[in-house]
């Protein structure tokens, strides 16, 4: 499989060729990694085109849509094939963002690998992530935002279980385009991760501590 040609397919907003493309890779049965890292390429070259003034709003929505579509071919391939268990975690997009395609993926990834997953879904109120952590006894909260000021959001989650005395019997791993080693320290979260692999290796560490 050549993934330039995923990648390039996913920039051009070619939708035959990119369902092709996955159901080449299903059928293969191998390089779903790396078919997921080749739509996303392509979609920072989409958002390029966006900040350009090539792509507009209508072409972002059409993006998200192919690549949900797209995902949707490679889920069963992530789902992997864990039976029992492994722990129980929060994940939603925070408050003001809306994006969920990369939150999805993780989703899939963590269930995968036997975690069940609460998704509470897109512009989450903090309200609610202390609410359910508290009502679910939940000691692991991922946090996804792609917007620049989803940090902002990330940070009034973390304050917001400080403040509801949460913060030292929950861990709190953040993830999407503008999260960093930085971000992670000016947010208070414990970790940061780009590849959902990272995440969920790391949920899989934080589980035993509160297994
Ligand atoms: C598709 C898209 C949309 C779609 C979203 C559809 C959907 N259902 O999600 C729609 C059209 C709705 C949209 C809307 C907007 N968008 Co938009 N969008 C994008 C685009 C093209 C792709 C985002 C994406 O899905 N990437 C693919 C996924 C797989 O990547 P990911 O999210 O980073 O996730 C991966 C990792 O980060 C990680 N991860 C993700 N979450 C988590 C969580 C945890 C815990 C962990 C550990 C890891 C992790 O794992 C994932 C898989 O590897 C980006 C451009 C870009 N380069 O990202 C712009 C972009 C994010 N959008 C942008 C903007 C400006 C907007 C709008 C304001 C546009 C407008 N003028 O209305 C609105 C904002 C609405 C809002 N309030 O949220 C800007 C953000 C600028 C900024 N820095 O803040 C971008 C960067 C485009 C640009 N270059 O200008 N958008």
């Amino acid at each position: 499989m050549n993934y330039e040609d995923i990648k390039n397919a996913m920039a051009d907003l070619e939708e035959d060729d990119l369902l092709d493309y996955m159901n080449e890779v299903m059928e293969s049965g191998e390089g779903v990694n790396e078919a997921v890292n080749a739509m996303q390429e392509g979609m920072s070259e989409v958002g390029a085109r966006f900040e350009s003034g090539e792509y507009f709003v209508g072409d972002l929505i059409y993006a998200g849509e192919l690549m949900a579509g797209a995902m949707d071919i490679l889920k069963p391939a992530l789902a992997g094939d864990s039976g029992s268990k492994v722990g129980r975690l929060i994940l939603c997009t925070v408050k003001d963002d809306l994006h969920d395609i990369g939150k999805n993926i993780v989703r899939a990834m963590l269930e995968g690998a036997g975690f069940e997953v609460l998704d509470l879904g897109i512009d989450t109120p903090v309200e609610k992530i202390v609410e359910t952590v508290k009502a679910e006894n939940i000691h692991i909260v991922a946090l996804s935002g792609v917007l620049t000021l989803a940090l902002d959001s990330m940070k009034a989650t973390i304050d917001g279980l400080a403040e509801a005395g949460l913060r030292d019997s929950v861990k709190v791993i953040i993830g999407g385009a503008p999260v960093s080693e930085e971000a992670c320290k000016n947010v208070g979260a414990d970790e940061w991760a780009y590849s959902p692999q990272k995440t969920v290796d790391t949920c899989r560490e934080w589980a035993k501590l509160f297994a």
